[in-house]
């Protein structure tokens, strides 16, 4: 899918990088300040694509509101200034660009940790107002320290190999990355549960997710060393402040470093005022590098989707990001052209109908997720508005449409990589549609549809109509002679076979703009498309 983007509303002040980069590319781009609501809405009705950073809040409203809107990109990485579940459902992609901050966002920490270890930022203060107190600032070393740190993907490496280098012991935990893994970067990898006795500092660099939420608490503060420090460089809300308080006030907690918070700014000031607190306002990815970084690698990315190169950090594409991919093209196409022959099948019944998907061959098999997806857009295409790649699914899962995937694998699926059969199959269970395909070359191919089969397959390409014959000898030269009539040119007329005295099919195929056919006698219009 290469996506069609030629105008761009670039607004939060985002490096202009971003917007060289995209001009060079040949887009019109527009830059703006932050905008309301209502303002966004009225000047998106113009744009293609919308950047922002975190201060544009992209609700709902906008994706109601704004029907030519493709891509919202968010140079950075939280997308919580963004509805993606909106977006998705509009088949709007959301973009970010999470390498950008790495470097920043792991700096920052250690800078917290640091200055944790001499009270940095309450010495300061305390000289700053006139003072020369020493006793009352002794530090510790930070050498032989332990510390953890929780999620340790890009910045939680970062971190842990910056820390190594003042000698302090790494440990950390992540669900997804093993001991192996985490010794080749220098980090002890434990159990959740055994992080919190040897702490000095903990760390935590995890999106924010339920298992997320609160990871740092008034129990996991309690299985902590007397003394132990923490630091939340990474979301609000992974550490839960009225526990981190409390620990603080106690003694549990000897110090904090705190960038991120529940509420941005915060309202409640009890914790960053507290002494022992340093405390930043979300500065973890605020360095000219990281701006101009994500500036530009947001803009590398756009280039790329315009352009048909790959499609790099969409952040809403769960199940659809092989479908996305250029290289998988075909098989969306064929999955596409098989949902649109099946549609008709449907009736005004798409509630709750079934959709099988049975593929033969090593190749198809592989490529299951995106023949799903081709197909849902072919077949909810005029039966929800309009459908693509994104919004398919969640709208067929609005709808109670149930898919299932399978493998047929009996018999040699032939030359060719296989085949696909997708069965559809009403409600009520009274209607069963089926319709088999493959690609030849690259080409989507019909082999069978109902039950009607056809030898040489049929070219799914140009302006296409398939017609069920009543038996009826003369169906076929009535319909030759109505093309004629029309003065109609078809490319092809192929006759299904019959194999169970199954209704016959006429697959015709017709250059682009070519007369449509009325109703004949001894045929019936099943479906007239363009592929
Ligand atoms: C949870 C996690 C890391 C974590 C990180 C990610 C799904 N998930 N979970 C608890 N990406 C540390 C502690």
């Amino acid at each position: 899918m290469s996506l069609d983007i030629r105008r761009v509303l670039v607004a939060d002040g985002i490096s202009s990088e971003c917007s060289d980069r995209l001009r060079q590319a040949g887009l019109k781009v527009t830059e703006t300040g932050k905008l309301s609501v209502d303002q966004l809405i009225e000047m998106l009705q113009g744009y293609d694509a919308l950047l922002v950073r975190s201060a544009t809040q992209v609700t709902g409203a906008v994706f109601d509101g704004c029907r030519r809107l493709k891509l919202v990109g968010r140079a950075g990485t939280g997308t919580d200034n963004i509805d993606t579940q909106a977006a998705t459902k509009h088949g709007v992609i959301v973009m970010n660009t999470p390498g950008g901050n790495t470097v920043s966002a792991a700096e920052h920490t250690c800078v917290l940790i640091t200055a944790l270890s001499r009270q940095l930022a309450a010495a300061c203060s305390s000289l700053k107002d006139g003072h020369w107190k020493r006793s009352a600032f002794v530090g510790s070393e930070l050498y032989g320290k332990t510390l953890a740190v929780l999620g340790l993907g890009r910045i939680g490496r970062q971190v842990a190999h910056r820390m190594s280098a003042f000698g302090m012991k790494v440990t950390g935990y992540d669900p997804i990355v093993t001991a192996e893994a985490a010794r080749q970067f220098g980090v002890e990898k434990r159990e959740l549960d055994d992080i919190w006795s040897d702490a000095d500092y903990i760390t935590v660099h995890t999106p924010l997710i339920p298992q997320t939420k609160r990871l740092i608490s008034a129990d996991s503060l309690s299985r902590c060393k007397r003394g132990v420090r923490v630091v939340n460089v990474a979301r609000g809300g992974i550490v839960d402040e009225a526990a981190l308080l409390a620990a603080l006030e106690s003694g549990q907690c000897a110090g904090a470093g705190l960038d991120v918070f529940a509420e941005e700014p915060p309202t409640d000031l009890r914790l960053v005022r507290h002494p022992a607190v340093i405390c930043t306002p979300h500065l973890g990815a605020n360095t000219g590098e990281a701006q101009r970084r994500v500036a530009v690698e947001l803009a590398e990315q756009i280039v790329s989707a315009v352009t048909g190169g790959p499609l790099e950090g969409v952040v809403n594409g769960a199940g659809v990001t092989d479908a996305l991919s250029p290289a998988n093209k075909p098989y969306v196409t064929l999955g596409k052209a098989l949902g649109v022959l099946l549609s008709p099948g449907l009736g005004t019944q798409v509630d709750k109908c079934q959709l099988q998907i049975i593929t033969a061959g090593r190749e198809m098999a592989e490529r299951q997720a995106c023949l799903r997806a081709g197909l849902l857009v072919g077949l909810l295409t005029g039966h929800g508005g309009e459908v693509n790649l994104l919004s398919a699914a969640p709208l067929a899962a609005e709808l109670g449409v149930a898919v299932s995937l399978s493998e047929h694998t009996a018999g040699d699926p032939g030359a060719g990589g296989g085949t696909v059969t997708a069965r559809l199959t009403t409600a009520d269970g009274a209607d069963t549609t089926a319709v088999t395909g493959t690609l030849r070359g690259e080409q989507a191919t019909l082999l069978e549809l109902y039950e009607a089969q056809f030898e040489t397959g049929v070219t799914l390409q140009g302006r296409m109509m398939f017609f069920q014959e009543d038996g009826h000898p003369n169906a076929l030269v009535e319909l030759i002679t109505a093309l004629a009539a029309a003065d109609a040119r078809p490319m092809s007329v192929l006759a299904s076979v019959s194999t169970s005295g199954a209704t016959q099919i006429l697959a015709v195929r017709l250059p682009q703009g070519q007369p449509q056919l009325q109703q004949l006698d001894h045929t019936k219009l099943y479906l007239q498309t363009d592929f």
